[in-house]
């Protein structure tokens, strides 16, 4: 009778609380953003982990800077400067406020939007960027596999080119090709300084990372102080703060670009001919506005940015550049190398063995930024390289003949084999494009992104299942993009190449009808017919990037799958599940690229697909998947790009001399 009873109350207790509780704490935690017109929300910037919020609002005032001036001073702000590049964007700060709250201050946010110029507002908060680092499990996860690939018969036909050390076992720029293998097993860089005489003279870099040491034996030559600055001390030494091992990312990645040839010391640079500066952002606190100083240092000098770090690879973040840095960013496109735009090479991320997804983070959807995936020796995609459509190419990385990964420099003047991870990929990618670009200075920034579409190589990756080909003839896999970098053949394609014409974007707001749940059970389905801006000016024939815009409620983000079908037939997977991302609040207009339409046409009908990748028997219930709103940006020509008057041409023509 007891145990009856108890079961009646336990169930009873268990139906209240999923018909009372359960829809009441869905509503209660909908939305605590406060009522107000101007408010607009930080949403998908990285505000979750904000470590705290610091004194220091970013406004958006209708007026000049004396009035800038007068209206901080009304409302007890001290004001700090207009901000570059941005149109009347100005730093406020609050008299008597704490240099750092774990909150934003909410009624000095809303006494600036209650001031009738002030036409936006945020209080900047110290941002949770992380270095693509070797984090210790990739360590321990490598070490496991003592597995030894290369034969002992297999010989570098460049191993005596230069006399450094290091140099034999730079393997991802060898050539250990035996006559009768067809594989090619490295980047093919040599060619370009044996029959092109180009070594990146003449072409500028920037890492931005923890500093540089600068007086290393083997960088130092080639160092650049103009390039270089120091923004978590506001200085300019870029030295590395040594009292924390960690900072030896920033040095590593430079060692990579222009490691000075034959001086015995470590091993020789992918563009060593190249400069290259340091802008130090990652010691020390991170806001927006900082990182989009970084973000456009010295603009009028640089050519190539390249960034190893991003929002965190844990499966979770689901963040991109806020609005300061997104503008830097599109300042650098219009703005750099006169007119032409400046490259933003980003590392594309080590976190697939945390489930996470590089659809996740905004610096690889950018259609600015040139996303760089890993790939080991053997071909194979390695555990950290994450996947996802805004892949663009790939360079060899931390292989698994442990140990000896990426050689470069390392702090205290020494030398390394150990770095690794996408944090290695992108410098190289960088270090190739600079060849690229002093062979061929006139391309812009989508010329680039084009030549690395119509030159890399699917045939040392081929044994990874998953590639498609689309109706452009181009190959591309999720993991590796377009494919693996071939620097010989990037390089002499930029030799002839013509450029591409203006770009043209078309945006399509795409009628999700009436509200609709999705489930597990039943996806969500549309198809829409696009013209693609046809008659208009913005028609497009020849598609470069597409963006697809979502806003989307399910109460368990991390399940829902976000698919695109373009009219050729050929499918995009924008987003994949990730198991560890648990968050509550879904996609608040969340932009996703995929490339893998590129030169496709791209008119005709296109379809989205949205489902739940896992049965949940209470989000089934309660419906909670809702598609609010959707777009689709197109990019691209009416022009037909000239080289597309060929057909791809893909690696059957190995050059063995
Ligand atoms: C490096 O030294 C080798 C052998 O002495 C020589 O053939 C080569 O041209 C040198 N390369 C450079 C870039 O100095
Ligand atoms: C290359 O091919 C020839 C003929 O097929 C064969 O005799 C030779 O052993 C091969 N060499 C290597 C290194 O595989
Ligand atoms: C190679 O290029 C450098 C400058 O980048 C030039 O000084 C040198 O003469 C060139 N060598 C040849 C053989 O063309
Ligand atoms: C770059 O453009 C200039 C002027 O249009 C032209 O003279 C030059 O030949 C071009 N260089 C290359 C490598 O295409
Ligand atoms: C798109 O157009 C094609 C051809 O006219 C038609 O068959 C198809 O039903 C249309 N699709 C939609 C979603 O309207
Ligand atoms: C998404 O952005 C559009 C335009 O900026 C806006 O109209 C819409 O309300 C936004 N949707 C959500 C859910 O924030
Ligand atoms: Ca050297
Ligand atoms: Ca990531
Ligand atoms: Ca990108």
């Amino acid at each position: 009778m007891v145990l009856v009873c108890l079961q009646v109350s336990l169930f009873l207790l268990v139906a209240f609380s999923i018909i009372y509780i359960l829809p009441l704490y869905y509503l209660l935690s909908l939305n605590e953003n406060p009522q107000h017109e101007k408010y607009t929300p930080y949403s998908h910037v990285g505000v979750e982990r904000a470590e705290h919020f610091v004194n220091q609002w970013v406004v958006h005032i209708d007026g000049d800077a004396a009035f800038a001036d007068q209206v901080a001073q009304d409302l007890g702000f001290h004001y700090n400067g207009i901000i570059n590049g941005l149109n009347k964007h100005y730093v406020f700060s609050k008299e008597q406020h704490n240099p750092r709250t774990p909150e934003e201050t909410l009624t000095e946010t809303l006494g600036l939007l209650n001031h009738p110029h002030v036409l936006w507002t945020q209080q900047q908060f110290a941002k949770h960027l992380t270095k693509r680092a070797e984090v210790q499990e990739l360590r321990r996860q490598l070490r496991a596999m003592s597995h030894v690939y290369r034969e002992e018969t297999e010989v570098s036909k460049y191993e005596t080119l230069f006399t450094d050390e290091w140099w034999p076992m730079q393997w991802y720029e060898q050539d250990y090709r035996a006559t009768n293998s067809s594989k090619r097993l490295d980047l093919n860089v040599v060619p370009v300084y044996q029959k092109l005489n180009i070594t990146g003279a003449g072409v500028n870099l920037i890492i931005i990372d923890d500093g540089i040491e600068y007086t290393h034996e083997d960088i130092k030559d080639n160092f650049a102080p103009e390039l270089s600055y120091n923004f978590n001390a506001d200085k300019w030494d870029i030295t590395p703060r040594y009292e924390d091992p960690r900072n030896k990312h920033g040095t590593r990645c430079a060692g990579e670009l222009v490691m000075k040839p034959n001086n015995s010391k470590c091993g020789v640079g992918v563009c060593y001919g190249a400069r290259v500066g340091g802008v130090k952002l990652l010691d020390g606190e991170t806001t927006d506005l900082i990182e989009s100083k970084a973000l456009q240092f010295a603009l009028d000098q640089v050519d190539i940015y390249s960034g190893s770090w991003g929002p965190p690879d844990d499966g979770k973040a689901m963040d991109g550049p806020g609005k300061l840095s997104e503008a830097a960013i599109e300042r650098g496109i219009k703005e750099g190398r006169n007119g032409k735009g400046v490259l933003y090479v980003f590392a594309a991320g080590n976190g697939k063995s945390h489930g996470d997804n590089c659809a996740a983070d905004g610096y690889i959807n950018s259609i600015f930024t040139i996303a760089i995936a890993s790939a080991r020796e053997d071909g194979e995609s390695p555990f950290y390289s994450e996947e996802c459509t805004g892949v663009h190419a790939t360079t060899y990385s931390g292989g698994i003949t442990d140990p000896v990964k990426i050689i470069t420099t390392d702090v205290h003047d020494t030398c390394t084999c150990e770095h690794s991870g996408t944090s290695a990929a992108a410098p190289m990618a960088a270090g190739v494009l600079a060849l690229a670009l002093e062979a061929n200075p006139n391309m812009t920034w989508r010329d680039f992104q084009h030549a690395l579409a119509w030159t890399s190589e699917t045939e040392p990756l081929s044994q990874v299942s998953g590639w498609d080909r689309n109706s452009r003839n181009l190959w591309y896999h999720p993991a590796f993009g377009f494919g693996l970098i071939n620097a010989y053949k990037l390089v002499s394609y930029a030799k002839n190449w013509k450029n591409v014409a203006t770009q043209r974007k078309c945006e399509i707001t795409l009628d999700v009808g009436p509200p609709t749940e999705f489930t597990y059970s039943s996806p969500w389905k549309r198809s829409y017919n696009i013209t693609a801006c046809s008659g208009s000016q913005n028609e497009i024939k020849y598609l470069e990037h597409v963006l697809a815009t979502v806003s989307i409620d399910y109460r368990r983000r991390g399940d829902v799958q976000i698919e695109l079908t373009a009219p050729s037939g050929v499918k995009s997977v924008l987003m994949r599940p990730r198991p560890d991302d648990d968050a509550e609040i879904g996609f608040a207009n969340w932009t996703m690229l995929t490339l893998k339409h590129w030169g496709e046409s791209p008119v005709g009908e296109w379809t989205f697909e949205i489902f739940a990748s896992k049965y949940d028997i209470l989000l089934d219930l309660f419906k909670s998947g809702k598609v609010k709103d959707l777009k689709l940006t197109l990019f691209g020509t009416k022009e037909m790009p000239h080289h597309y008057s060929t057909e791809r041409i893909y690696e059957e023509d190995i050059d063995l001399d």
